[in-house]
């Protein structure tokens, strides 16, 4: 395979290099030289494909790697950039290392799943997919077209690093696109915002604009928006499965059941997703702010500094929404996502006591085993 098509580049390579640099003794030298890179392209409980140079590979975890892991996101996921090694008489390879992500698109996972690295019993990060450059959201124009919906996939968007995109998909099934997409542009600010229908193909050149060599895109949203759908029209061929939507509500039925990065012929890389369900953002108040840039200039222009937006004489919020500048459904919307954002930044410092006291007990444990032998 092509490393640089897949997305291999200078900063990787540099830090490929420097793991032979201060090494401690031969025999660690023998171990690192040996390593090489390889890409997340599945995961499936524990056993992933990865691409490397000489084609696609199943591959397994380093029991080291395993052990030392106290969060979902210390380990693998779609996207990764690892190093792997080929050991005798192991019918897979083996994932040592995780190299720098560039950029993480994350959510917090559904904490009722009781996962077995929710250690701390906190609700804790689930990391969708790595090394993104562009994150495009599938907003259908039938039953999924929702205003709150892409306020709260734009903050979990810009927590990630990637440019975030919107794509309004099943244009053939609406009266009126372009109006809706004048909507979705008002609270959006900037940010690119589409219109395709993935069974015509109209719209899927604009999309191609997005795909380059090197590069990787990720598609989000909600089950049967078509985000399968649209990456096989950007393909050119039924690669993806795409399932029905059901009869009554026009939703989807999960067909897509894992993630997975498709290499393209052109040289860019996709990465398809299951649909999300109730999606719960993640994130700080920053992204926050980028998603409601209005609510943050307008607050700047209250009377008083400690405005509370409530009932002061002068509050510029209060103003605009009487004045219908600012409709109190997206203002109420900031408030809910700030107050989630808040909850969440709670149990994350709660997380990390719990992650560094139950690393500490590891270490003495492991000394203790060590003595023992
Ligand atoms: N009319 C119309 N139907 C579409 C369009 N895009 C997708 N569909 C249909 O919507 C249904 C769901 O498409 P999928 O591509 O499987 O949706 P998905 O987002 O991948 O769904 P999951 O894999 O379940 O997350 C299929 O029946 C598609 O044919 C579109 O632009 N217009
Ligand atoms: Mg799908
Ligand atoms: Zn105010």
């Amino acid at each position: 395979m092509n490393m640089n098509k897949l997305g291999w580049n200078e900063v990787l390579q540099k830090e490929y290099d420097a793991r032979l640099l201060n090494l401690q003794n031969e025999n660690e030298a023998k171990q690192l030289e040996r390593l090489f890179p390889g890409r997340i392209a599945l995961e499936q409980k524990n056993l992933y494909n990865v691409f490397t140079s000489e084609g696609e590979f199943k591959a397994i975890l380093a029991d080291k790697l395993w052990f030392n892991a106290f969060d979902r996101q210390e380990l693998p996921a779609v996207g990764d950039w690892v190093l792997l090694s080929n050991e005798d008489g192991c019918e897979q390879l083996k994932i040592q290392k995780i190299m720098e992500r560039r950029s993480t698109l994350s959510r917090q996972s559904i904490a009722s799943h009781g996962r077995k690295f929710d250690k701390s019993g906190t609700s804790e990060e689930q990391v969708v997919a790595t090394n993104i450059d562009t994150v495009i959201m599938v907003i259908a124009l039938d039953f999924d077209y929702n205003l709150r919906k892409i306020e709260r996939y734009l903050t979990l968007m810009w927590n990630s690093g990637a440019d975030p995109v919107i794509l309004l998909n099943k244009a053939d099934q609406c009266a009126n696109p372009e109006e809706l997409k004048m909507e979705v542009e008002a609270i959006s600010y900037g940010i690119p915002v589409h219109t395709m229908s993935a069974v015509t193909g109209q719209g899927v050149d604009e999309l191609k604009k997005y795909i380059a060599p090197g590069k990787t895109i990720t598609f989000i949203g909600s089950s049967g928006v078509g985000k399968s759908t649209i990456i096989n029209q950007i393909i050119g061929e039924e690669v993806m499965e795409v399932g029905d939507v059901r009869d009554a509500d026009k939703r989807g039925r999960h067909t897509t059941t894992h993630r997975q990065l498709i290499p393209l012929a052109s040289g860019g890389n996709v990465i398809d997703n299951p649909g999300m369900r109730d999606i719960k953002i993640i994130g700080n108040v920053e992204n926050l702010n980028l998603t409601f840039p209005d609510i943050v200039e307008l607050k700047k222009h209250c009377r008083f500094r400690n405005c509370q937006h409530e009932t002061e004489p002068g509050c510029a919020i209060l103003q605009a929404i009487a004045d219908g500048d600012l409709t109190e459904k997206r203002y109420k919307s900031y408030l809910k996502l700030g107050r989630e954002l808040a909850f969440l930044h709670h149990r994350k410092v709660h997380r990390q006591i719990f992650n560094k006291n139950a690393k500490s007990k590891q270490k003495i444990l492991g000394t203790k085993i060590k003595q023992h032998k």
